[in-house]
């Protein structure tokens, strides 16, 4: 770190330079998103730059996006994963089409009657059974997310048959999750969330409630997930209000 952060020359101001330093070793990924940075009186004494220039540099790149300040925690590297809250797309494929190998440990897969709160959910009675899919998702050996979805049976009998996707599961029965809803809110993990997503108790989350439904309107999937705050940043495209 001490080697780059602290080369300097006089072709710009000092905070631009350890801004773009700093921003180098984050792009280089020798840090990773969700670490934090050394302390500003840390950076003082690495750069040899005053406590002044340091506070300019992260500023500048906190404004960039590229590092999230967390009051009484600290700076850290901003979250790598731009994940669209727009399109209706899955794990598996959002995981490939960035490259990556996508896995899951299953918690659940099993199949049982619904809750009541499940059956107002997916529209269906108490009576009419569900699958209940519970899974850590991996990303390239790395926990980022715990996903609980429940499914009316009706629409996937051989629940078994669910292997690395379920979106790939219910295509291949014909059935087309092709629009939904999506509701985003901050929490903190659980005990229990931490130990599975291996982070920090209490750490940020996202809480993530999904209804898909088929063309015709037919409840899919009722999905809670929790999602790690220091891994993803959802974004939404704004248009013009007409
Ligand atoms: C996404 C969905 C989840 C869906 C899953 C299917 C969010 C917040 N959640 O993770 O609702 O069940 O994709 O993925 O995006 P799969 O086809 O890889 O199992």
């Amino acid at each position: 770190l001490k080697k780059i952060v602290s080369k300097w020359d006089n072709s710009s101001p000092l905070y631009i330079q350890l801004a773009n330093n700093l921003k180098q070793i984050i792009l280089e990924g020798k840090m990773a998103s969700g670490d934090s940075l050394p302390s500003e009186r840390m950076l003082t004494e690495i750069t040899g730059a005053s406590r002044v220039t340091v506070r300019k540099a992260i500023r500048r790149l906190i404004e960039e996006g590229l590092l999230l300040s967390r009051q009484g925690a600290g700076t850290f590297v901003a979250p790598a994963i731009e994940q669209s809250g727009e399109e209706l797309t899955s794990f598996t494929d959002d995981a490939q089409d960035r490259g990556e190998e996508p896995a899951s440990i299953w918690l659940v897969r099993s199949i049982a009657s619904p809750t009541e709160e499940e059956a107002r959910h997916l529209k269906i009675s108490l009576n009419d059974p569900v699958v209940r899919l519970g899974r850590v998702r991996l990303s390239d050996g790395e926990p980022l997310a715990i996903e609980h979805a429940v499914i009316p049976a009706a629409l996937l009998p051989s629940h078994e048959n669910v292997g690395l996707s379920l979106y790939q599961a219910l295509e291949k029965i014909g059935v087309y999750p092709v629009k939904g809803t999506q509701k985003i809110r901050a929490s903190l993990a659980t005990p229990t969330e931490a130990a599975l997503l291996s982070i920090h108790e209490e750490s940020e989350i996202l809480r993530i409630e999904r209804h898909t439904f088929t063309k015709d309107g037919t409840p899919v999937e009722y999905t809670r997930s929790a999602y790690r705050g220091d891994k993803y940043v959802f974004v939404s495209y704004l248009h013009e209000c007409i």
